[in-house]
């Protein structure tokens, strides 16, 4: 959980590819993708939305994420 406007962030090993559901509460879009560092495939967190059952094509993939935009 985080506000607006942070850059790529790499998720620790606990969480990482196990992201099934989101909400961004923000009025900025957010984004996460499927390697560290902000590689791979990108999916965007729209703002004020939120997803409870990620589509299995983007489910259990996320390693990193940003707040500071979409893909
Ligand atoms: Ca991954």
């Amino acid at each position: 959980m985080r506000g607006a406007g942070y850059g790529n962030y790499n998720l620790i090993s606990s969480v990482n590819d196990k992201m099934d559901s989101w909400i961004n509460r923000t009025g900025t879009n957010a984004a996460g993708y499927s390697n560290a560092n902000g590689s791979g495939d990108c999916q965007t967190f729209h703002s004020n939305s939120k997803d409870n059952n990620v589509n299995f094509a983007n489910s259990d993939e996320v390693s990193s994420w940003k707040t500071n935009g979409g893909c």
